[in-house]
């Protein structure tokens, strides 16, 4: 099987009731720039990144994935994935302008796109050509209840369907918002209205400085909040550490790391707890791979970021023994040819081969395609 063709793809989402709000960002669209990646056996591969739909910055990132690292892939082989990528990263030297970036979102959405072409042609779901088990247990928790631009009326309302009607088990609330005591009321509001056995996950988005942090994550425990979520700027290091080693609620992060060594260095560091990472920030399933493998060496649970809107992670959570817990967010869900299931708060195993972005007609017919 060689590959014949790349085709950049822009996909933009709505997000749930037209727009929603963490501490740092505020979007009415969540963006999928990638790539469909043509074969001469006929297969299709497709991979995605994740970002807040600002069609300028997707181009550059589909620019990137055809003009700089297409050549290198054309008459290749796609299954020698992990070759591919050493390829495309060392050989083809393009890191020299960045090992971060939208060079790295770029190469993330082709490595996502080669493995599905690699499950595909196996005629298995990644999960499986990844070793893993149908039988295993992966747990949902729902980001999409949480949002700080949400009254907290409409917050109590939906974790209370989420819980109630849904059968999740677990909710993130966003924090982070101009009132520290605000943040606490929606925390107790909503603990209030789900009782003890519910977990609470919190989520700052790297908004608050160390003296913030200190004085509003210790009152976290207060209401049994699971973890803290990057209470700090995404990449300090020593400040998490410091953090980490002043309150009692885990922190948890790397939805922003882009490279595995910097998980290498937080996690060596004892800055985080629950590990994070994000097939989509970091260059795909193959760096993914690698981070969890390390953090599993660690100790420390894998629960990821979910940029792809859960289409890959659930495969890679199937398929990983430091996962078991995966954020929900269902913004892509109605592009998808084949959409994650969740039933009770619990994670279907995909049944159909491939890593899972394949996106479905309406979407390849009616979003900015180019
Ligand atoms: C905005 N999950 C997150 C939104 C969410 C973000 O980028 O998607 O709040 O992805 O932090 O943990
Ligand atoms: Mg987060």
């Amino acid at each position: 099987m060689r590959i014949t063709k790349l085709e950049p793809i822009i996909l933009h989402a709505p997000v749930t009731r037209g727009g929603i709000a963490d501490s740092m960002h505020t979007l009415t669209h969540w963006g999928a720039p990638g790539v469909a990646i043509h074969t001469d056996a006929g297969l299709t591969g497709y991979g995605f990144s994740g970002t807040h739909a600002h069609l300028p910055t997707d181009k550059l990132i589909t620019d990137c994935i055809v003009e700089s690292y297409g050549p290198f892939l054309l008459g290749e082989d796609p299954r020698e994935v992990r070759a591919l990528w050493e390829k495309l990263y060392r050989k083809s030297e393009i890191y020299w302008v960045g090992r971060a970036g939208i060079t790295h979102l770029a190469l993330g959405a082709i490595d996502i796109a080669l493995w599905d072409l690699k499950a595909k042609a196996a005629e298995q779901p990644l999960w499986k050509l990844l070793g893993g088990s149908a039988a295993k247990k992966v747990e949902a928790y729902n980001t999409d209840s949480g949002w700080l631009n949400w009254p907290v009326e409409t917050l109590v309302a939906d974790c209370r369907r989420l819980v109630e009607e849904e059968g999740y088990r677990a909710v993130k609330l966003k924090v982070g918002g101009p009132n520290p005591g605000e943040d606490l009321r929606r925390i107790e509001a909503v603990r209030a209205a789900l009782g003890p056995k519910v977990r609470i996950m919190t989520d700052a988005n790297g908004r608050w400085n160390l003296p913030q942090a200190v004085q509003t994550a210790s009152r976290l425990a207060d209401y049994d909040i699971a973890w803290i979520e990057e209470p700090l700027a995404f990449d300090d290091v020593a400040g998490h550490r410091r953090l980490a080693e002043t309150i009692r609620t885990p922190i948890a992060l790397g939805e922003q790391l882009y490279m595995a060594a910097q998980f290498r260095d937080f996690m060596a560091a004892g800055a985080v707890h629950y590990v994070q990472p994000d097939v989509v920030r970091l260059a795909g399933v193959t760096e993914f791979w690698q981070v969890a493998e390390m953090a599993h060496g660690n100790n420390l649970p894998v629960c990821p970021h979910v940029g792809d809107m859960v289409q890959v992670h659930q495969h890679l959570c199937f398929a990983h023994p430091a996962c078991h817990l995966l954020e929900y967010i269902p913004w892509l869900h109605d592009w998808m040819l084949h959409p994650a299931r969740v039933e009770n708060g619990v994670y279907l195993a995909p049944e159909v081969p491939g890593a899972g972005m394949e996106p479905n007609k309406a979407a390849l017919a009616q979003i900015n395609r180019i």
